[in-house]
């Protein structure tokens, strides 16, 4: 391409890579050590650069767009900057999300002149960040030297694409702009690792052992499988479909597979699941489980940790009862064991015995006052093939699982990490990447708190996301954990701070509804503007909160309330 630059610098090869791994938007804070790196980013064509109110809300919107596309790049300046996009780089790491995490740093100099330097701890060590950043990444790399930035953004990159994990590029100041060779061919980053084949055969038939004489076999599904790429999603239905067993699905995993499909049996969260999906997972002398992830929080406080022995698949290996096979590819293994698996729907025979009958919802009148309820049947009319629903840690996650997703509607939730105020710039970081679809927020007035800027980036790029703000006047899901004053907070005007974003240009609207009446004109006003973001403030009561969050707030406080365990005891 004409405009690429001839003689490359080592910002023009991270801007190359970036672009050649599928990046269109890098999001960015400026600081005197990142910015001639962020002039030659700026100076590739096909890279656009998106500034961020702040490094928390650029790292949170970096995990949001890796969602979207699969990778992201955050880029910010050196501790200042880094330290605070430390906590989205966790959420990557946590949520398995390939995010590249690129910081500025001092003039290679300035090391060995015992220099004291601006954003920096005042001593003359500057190798605390690339120490710290060496934990929440599976690959860090400082460049010192320009003819080793080839190689080691090389390294950092391909490790992150396979490990679907974030790194770490630390680049000085004063090498951005110093000269190194061009890139070589993308395929020696991007290029996958296959399975072992002979790994795979073996897996293969240690599932069919695995199987062979159980009677209820169950696929649960969690959160690794979208992040395992690989097509893995769709083979997962292919072979749902030869085992003819009942599919449930983690929270952390809803959408993934359709919940329009006749298997599948709801979401499996213990005693807050949907429908009967924990009793059919307790039912089952086989559980399947394909990408996921047992916490204290998807287990209800290890109230539904599963108590057979399991089978395993992993993003790259699979494990067994008394056998573990490594370099399996996720999506290849499912595949293959479509082919080998037998039909067996004891489980859905059974299921469409336990299924309960379908709730009567109950429509408020205009009048009425407005109730958790209300909301989510007024959500749930809003969502399409097109939308994607965000929901944030709070009564949120409860709301959003209980909903029915219709096909091709998606959903995101950051259930691992679980950093509050993540929907507000990860939602935005999506949005950029998926103009097209619908994007709905559902988010408490806790939450919002913490990353309310990053709104004024929806309005910079006139993206009509709609965040559902429910006020309950402070953090319900702590009040029942565990009570007290620091569970109550300020009560901000939140429809008017959204339209003080809109400075002199801006299209934001915000509205407030405190009867079913006013959501339901506040909804078709959202609708309705297409140039912005909409913010709806809920006002709901206190204690209007969902059963399952009493439920499972009450097991997860259990869980963390345990007393230490004494040695030998
Ligand atoms: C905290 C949580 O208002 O939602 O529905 O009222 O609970 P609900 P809100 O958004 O309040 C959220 C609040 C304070 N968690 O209840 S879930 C602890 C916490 C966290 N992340 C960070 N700090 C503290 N999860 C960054
Ligand atoms: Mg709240």
């Amino acid at each position: 391409m004409s405009s690429l630059p001839t003689k490359y610098t080592v910002g023009d090869y991270l801007a190359e890579r970036l672009a050649q791994i599928g990046i269109r938007h890098h999001f960015v804070v400026p600081g005197d050590y990142n910015l001639v790196l962020l002039d030659k980013l700026q100076a590739n064509p096909n890279l656009t650069e998106v500034g961020c109110a702040n490094e928390l809300n650029c790292s949170l919107a970096a995990e949001g767009y890796a969602r979207a596309n699969g990778v992201s790049a955050c880029v910010v300046t050196f501790s200042v900057g880094a330290l605070s996009a430390f906590n989205g780089t966790g959420s990557a790491y946590a949520e398995n999300l390939p995010l590249i995490l690129i910081s500025g740093s001092p003039n290679t100099n300035d090391a060995s002149q015992f220099h004291l330097l601006h954003h920096t701890l005042g001593t003359t060590d500057y190798s605390y960040q690339l120490e710290m950043a060496k934990k929440i990444t599976c690959c860090a790399v400082a460049v010192a030297r320009a003819h080793e930035a080839p190689r080691l953004i090389d390294r950092a990159i391909r490790h992150a694409l396979l490990a679907r994990k974030p790194c770490y590029i630390e680049i000085p100041t004063n090498l951005s702009g110093a000269e190194c060779v061009r890139p070589g061919p993308i395929s020696a980053v991007t290029d996958p690792v296959t399975s072992d084949k002979a790994a795979l055969e073996a897996a293969a038939n240690c599932a069919s052992e695995y199987l062979s004489g159980k009677l209820k076999p169950v696929i649960l599904v969690g959160p690794k499988l979208r992040r395992a790429g690989d097509g893995a999603e769709q083979a997962l239905i292919k072979l749902a479909e030869a085992m003819g067993c009942a599919v449930a699905v983690q929270p952390a995993a809803k959408g993934m597979f359709p919940e329009d499909h006749k298997q599948f049996v709801g979401i499996f969260w213990g005693t807050v699941s949907t429908d009967a999906a924990d009793s059919i997972v307790h039912w089952a002398d086989a559980l399947l489980c394909v990408g996921t992830v047992f916490t204290d929080y998807s287990t209800v406080g290890w109230t539904a940790m599963p108590d057979i022995p399991l089978m395993a698949a992993e993003m790259d290996h699979v494990t067994f009862p008394g056998a573990h096979f490594s370099r399996v590819r996720l999506g290849e293994f499912l595949s293959h064991l479509a082919t080998t698996v037998k039909f067996n729907n004891s489980t859905m025979i059974e299921y469409n015995r336990l299924k309960p009958d379908p709730v009567l919802v109950r429509t408020a009148t205009p009048s009425d006052e407005l109730t958790r309820k209300e909301i989510s049947r007024q959500i749930q009319a809003l969502l399409d093939s097109k939308t994607t629903l965000f929901v944030e840690t709070g009564d949120s996650w409860f709301n959003g699982v209980q909903l029915k997703l219709p096909p091709g509607a998606l959903f995101e939730i950051e259930m691992a990490w679980g950093h509050i105020g993540w929907s507000i710039p990860a939602a935005f970081g999506y949005a950029l990447r998926h103009p097209d679809r619908k994007i709905i927020v559902m988010v408490g007035d806790g939450s919002f708190q913490v990353t309310a800027q990053e709104v004024s980036q929806m309005v910079r790029f006139n993206l009509p996301i709609t965040i559902v703000l429910l006020n309950n006047r402070g953090y319900t899901i702590e009040v029942e954990i565990h009570d007290g004053s620091y569970n109550k907070i300020k009560n901000w005007n939140y429809a008017l701070l959204v339209q003080a974003f809109n400075g002199e240009d801006g299209n934001a609207k915000g509205l407030t509804a405190k009867t079913a009446g006013e959501l339901q004109d506040a909804i078709k006003a959202a609708e309705e503007n297409t140039k912005g973001p909409t913010l709806i403030e809920c006002s709901i009561d206190q204690d209007d909160c969902s059963r399952e969050l009493i439920t499972w707030g009450h097991f997860v406080a259990a869980a963390n309330a345990r007393p230490p365990r004494l040695p030998g005891v």
